[in-house]
């Protein structure tokens, strides 16, 4: 694919809110005086080091005063020093992003960051992880996404530094967020009229006048939806839209779904998934075309079952293949399957009929279990005029 036209420059606008609890990330408190953070007070080291230490210090930290540092000591490389933060609890069906600040050098040994997932009893659920070395002793903004599993009622951050003699890690900076995907396409925050979470998008092909926007022509739900117009003059060019990263978590089934809304009698539109692992190196691809939608509303799915390394996936919006083509999608979720043998495409998983509401209020579309749409129509006084199967 050649990516002849960047649209917007809005690749890395993230669309997170911090959450509310206080994780002294920026490693400026302790109120208990101890040279230790607080909220980071237990450390240890494995190993025979002499010297180990995890200490508050202020050596150009990223922001504030201090700055968090583990040092792994000597005469024994295999030495490793933790720092592991008190439990954050975190919220069902969430996803998040936790970013922190790493500064090291480490030719031979490593740093990691580990997320580690307890249950409601603080029984360990999972640990996922990610390390690095060769850091010539600069700040380094290292991300770690998490979908937690079901049972998952707190997370823990650990550090840790060590595999070399006298092995350094700065830390500062650390964040957690929660992420929203902006399913229904409302969100404009930045005011560039793409879609919060939605904003790297791109044409190839020699097309003019191709655009990504979010206006609002009878949207699924809410008031406006996502539109992608692949312009004039090529029929070949098509135009894309591109999630910013989905956390997943491997040994789960995922329907995504959408609603999508096109003619396309020559062209085509595509749902493309792509896994990454946590060094945002593409592991897999895979996804679905359709055609001929005769102007309406359509209820698209695919399973996606991620790869064990998979880490987060994006999701991917095309359409062309013909001048002037058309797609607008709303509505976009992703909803873990619990039998991913039963699941059948392009049919909702629950058993539960779906309604979807316009800006005032009244009904304006039925989704039923078997996946047809029902659409309602209202005259200018709200009267319910007609009820049409899509
Ligand atoms: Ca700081
Ligand atoms: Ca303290
Ligand atoms: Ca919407
Ligand atoms: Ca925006």
């Amino acid at each position: 694919m050649i990516f002849l036209f960047l649209l917007t420059l809005g690749a890395c606008h993230a669309y997170a809110y911090p959450i509310n609890e206080n994780i002294n990330g920026g490693f400026e408190q302790d109120q208990n005086n101890n040279n230790l953070p607080d909220f980071w007070e237990t450390v240890w080291r494995n190993g025979t080091s002499v010297g180990s230490s995890a200490s508050k210090e202020s050596f150009e930290p990223i922001e504030g005063k201090y700055h968090f540092r583990l040092y792994n000591g000597s005469g024994d490389k295999k030495s490793y020093m933790y720092a592991l933060s008190n439990p954050v609890t975190i919220e069902k069906d969430h996803l998040y992003k936790i970013n922190a600040f790493m500064r090291y050098t480490l030719p031979v040994g490593r740093a990691s960051i580990t997320i580690i997932e307890t249950d409601r009893y603080k029984n360990i659920v999972y640990e996922s992880n990610r390390s690095f070395s060769n850091g010539g002793w600069q700040w380094h903004d290292n991300t770690i996404y998490l979908a937690p599993k079901d049972n998952t009622e707190y997370i823990q951050i650990r550090f840790e530094v060590g595999g070399e003699e006298k092995a350094y890690l700065d830390i500062d900076k650390v964040n957690i967020h929660s992420i929203e995907i902006n399913e229904s396409f409302e969100d404009d925050l930045n005011n560039n009229n793409l879609p919060d979470f939605w904003e790297t998008v791109w044409r190839n092909g020699t097309s003019s006048q191709s655009s990504v926007s979010k206006p609002g022509y009878e949207p699924i739900e809410g008031t406006s939806h996502l539109r992608m117009y692949s312009g004039t003059g090529d029929p070949q060019s098509f135009v894309y839209s591109l999630s910013d990263p989905i956390p997943v978590s491997a040994g789960s089934s995922y329907d995504m779904n959408a609603f999508m809304r096109y003619t396309l009698p020559e062209g085509w539109a595509e749902i493309t998934i792509i896994e990454v692992d946590s060094n945002d190196r593409v592991v897999n691809e895979y996804g679905r075309s359709m055609n001929n939608g005769g102007w309406k509303w359509h209820y698209h799915s695919v399973l996606i079952t991620p790869n064990y390394q998979t880490s987060y996936i994006r999701i991917r919006f095309a359409v062309g293949g013909e001048e002037k083509a058309y797609l607008d999608v709303d509505q976009v979720s992703l909803k873990r399957v619990a039998n991913p043998a039963a699941w059948k495409i392009d049919i909702p998983n629950q058993n539960q009929i779906r309604y979807f509401y316009d800006a005032n209020g009244r009904l304006q579309y039925v989704l039923l279990t078997n996946g047809k749409i029902v659409a309602l129509k209202y005259d200018k006084n709200g009267s319910l005029i007609k009820k049409e199967a899509l």
